[in-house]
């Protein structure tokens, strides 16, 4: 399986994330692309590939004009007020409150943010964009006849919907390939979305449509971030609706479990019968993974890697996340070579 790979994610090198009322290094870090770009090459996974360059076109499809503005000139506004530390937002259009955008750069953050922990600096709009580009090269590479790819992509993209960033997300990297296989003439597509963080974004932007189905295994909201979506409940609305499925699971859900729930996701996306699949591959299931409470071990990865070739669907992986940094590259390419039988 090729990879695509762009170093321009190291331009998102953000040294803030508030976190129990702290600031800390982010877990969402640079290093983490090293361990994955290691064990590739350690298991010869396949060529890596540097991405093209797409217009922002790809991403208007999916994200709000006004959004993409905010992203690109949020810095430098930042900036301009003279702040000292990176930008955080600290005001929400809350309950019974006015979604107007401001003019105030204080505003729009809070505006356009899902989450806090996501600090914005210098570098984290190009690196983004730079994302979108590794996951829009792996899309072309499959529709111009590869029955896989991998783009290894930072920043990760699913907590992102059409005006929203936050957890660690800017532009929906997963939802963009999803329209751009659609644009260049699939009839369906579905996205997995087996990152340990329920899919908000993701959702959101596909649940009023049936030519994307979205199915996402993840912490249960009441106990995991981002916790104000990813219930069971929720099934999609008008056109939409029955074209999402949701699979919340309680902390120390270990892999029969949530194996169980991959078998029924995939027997969902094999009567939905897409002409792609898009995996959404965070491996922050992983049991040592610092900031999450599923059991899955190394070799589960591979496991649930050959569970999902038996689809037999032409298949992107599109990075997410997971932290533990040292074992990162050894997960993720287990559910590579674990799709691949070897
Ligand atoms: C991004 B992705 C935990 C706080 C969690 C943000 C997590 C973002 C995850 N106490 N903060 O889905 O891996
Ligand atoms: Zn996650």
């Amino acid at each position: 399986m090729k990879t695509v790979y762009s170093p321009d994610h190291l331009l998102r090198n953000a040294k803030t994330e508030l976190f129990g009322g702290e600031l800390v290094p982010p877990f969402e870090c640079p290093e983490r692309m090293e361990y994955v770009l290691n064990q590739i090459d350690q298991e010869s996974l396949g060529e890596v590939l540097s991405p093209d360059d797409f217009s922002l076109e790809s991403i208007y499809r999916i994200h709000d004009r006004e959004f993409v503005d905010f992203l690109q000139g949020c810095w430098s506004e930042w900036k301009a007020e003279g702040y000292k530390g990176e930008a955080i937002p600290t005001v929400f259009p809350a309950r019974g409150m006015q979604q107007r955008v401001p003019n105030h750069i204080e505003g729009k953050m809070g505006y356009y943010a899902m989450a806090m922990e996501t600090s914005i600096s210098e570098g984290t709009w190009p690196a983004a964009v730079s994302s979108a580009n590794v996951a829009l090269t792996a899309q072309s590479l499959i529709q111009n006849g590869a029955e896989s790819a991998f783009a290894l992509c930072r920043p990760p993209g699913h907590h992102a919907a059409g005006d929203l960033y936050g957890g660690y997300c800017f532009i929906n990297n997963a939802a963009v390939t999803a329209q751009a296989f659609l644009d260049q003439g699939a009839q369906r597509v579905a996205i997995l979305d087996v990152d340990f963080h329920h899919g908000n974004g993701t959702q959101a932007i596909f649940y009023g449509r049936n030519d994307v189905m979205f199915l996402s295994l993840h912490g249960d909201p009441r106990h995991a971030f981002p916790h104000f979506l990813g219930y069971q409940d929720e099934r999609g609305v008008d056109a939409g609706e029955g074209f999402n499925h949701n699979y919340p699971m309680l902390p120390n859900t270990n892999f029969d479990t949530w194996g169980q729930a991959l078998q029924d996701a995939c027997g969902k996306i094999a009567e939905y019968a897409p002409d792609a699949v898009v995996v959404s591959l965070g491996v922050d299931t992983f049991e040592r993974d610092p900031i999450s409470f599923f059991k899955l071990t190394s070799d589960d990865f591979k496991r649930y890697g050959a569970t999902i070739a038996c689809l037999n669907k032409p298949t992107l992986f599109v990075m997410e996340g997971g932290y533990a940094v040292k074992e990162i590259g050894v997960n993720t390419v287990n559910v590579l070579t674990g799709f691949e039988g070897k």
